[in-house]
């Protein structure tokens, strides 16, 4: 597929997905949904990818739904947005939470309505000390969707969560880190290298075991910890069979840096 409305680059482990409608602040139309999913599935379909990326270009990250992409006004025939969910947010969020690597977020500017909860659904979120974050919803009478009402109270507790969606106030990357909105917020001029270094890292790490911390992490939320006792056993033993994790101990004693092969 030719991809008018993101970039998509694969190199050395790493893919790279830039959200690219600049002067729209990268809000999201069908077509870049479109364009999202096949970046998605090749990266699914790839094994030698290791990490994947998800920023912006310009100086937003996304806005959220362009609000010009279909026609809405007073005294129009109302829209499906159920249909705009099932077909575009909701598969865009569980690809980016069961891709079996990790997803690096770089927030390099505004994120607003789900513009700011496709950036919860990554792993580790990084953005500039610039970058704010807004639930943009309530101005327009929506809820927070792509996992907002999931993600929110999960991350911030329920004061915060219920103040973010009920104002819509802009929150600032400081105060996001502060709140564990996010990993991190680095200064704007060490954005960049920040951003390389975590890929790079993150390209050369055991990804099965990565991918199994993900896993595990993500159903905490949801189980006992009897259950997540066993599922932390289970993974155990499917690791403790892999080549990295042998590769990782025999580095260990024989005082070596691990060459893991993501396997
Ligand atoms: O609809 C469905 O399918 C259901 C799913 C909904 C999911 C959603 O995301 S709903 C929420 C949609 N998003 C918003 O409501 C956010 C709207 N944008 C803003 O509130 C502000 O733009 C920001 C807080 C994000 C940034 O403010 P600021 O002052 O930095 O920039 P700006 O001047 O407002 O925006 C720059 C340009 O981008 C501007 O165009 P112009 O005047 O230069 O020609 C603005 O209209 C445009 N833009 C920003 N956001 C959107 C947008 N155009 C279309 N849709 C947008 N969401």
């Amino acid at each position: 597929m030719n991809h008018e409305q993101i970039r998509f680059e694969c190199a050395d482990g790493i893919a790279r997905v830039t959200l690219n409608r600049p002067a729209r602040l990268n809000s999201f139309t069908t077509q870049m949904h479109e364009e999202l999913r096949d970046a998605l599935r090749q990266v699914a379909d790839d094994a030698s990818v290791r990490v994947l990326l998800l920023t912006g270009a310009g100086r937003g990250f996304c806005a959220g739904q362009d609000l010009a992409d279909r026609a809405v006004a007073p005294g129009d025939t109302p829209v499906d947005l159920g249909a705009s969910i099932d077909n575009n947010y909701r598969p865009l969020v569980l690809a980016l939470r069961n891709l079996p690597l990790p997803v690096v977020c770089a927030v390099n500017g505004v994120a607003a309505g789900a513009g700011a909860n496709i950036a919860l659904a990554c792993d580790l979120v990084v953005a500039t000390r610039s970058a704010s974050f807004v639930q943009a919803f309530c101005r327009i009478g929506l809820i927070p969707d792509a996992g907002g009402t999931f993600f929110l109270p999960r991350l911030v507790g329920s004061a915060r969560a219920m103040g973010l969606a009920l104002l819509g106030d802009r929150l600032s990357a400081e105060q996001a880190e502060a709140w564990g909105l996010i990993w991190k917020c680095v200064d704007d001029d060490a954005f960049a290298a920040t951003i390389d270094a975590l890929l790079a890292q993150l390209a050369q790490a055991p990804t099965g075991g990565l991918a199994a911390i993900k896993r595990a992490l993500h159903a905490s939320a949801a189980n006992t910890l009897e259950q997540q006792l066993t599922l932390e056993r289970d993974a155990q033993r499917m690791l403790g069979r892999s080549a990295d994790y042998r590769e990782g101990v025999a580095a260990f004693l024989a005082k070596r840096p691990p060459g893991f092969t993501g396997r």
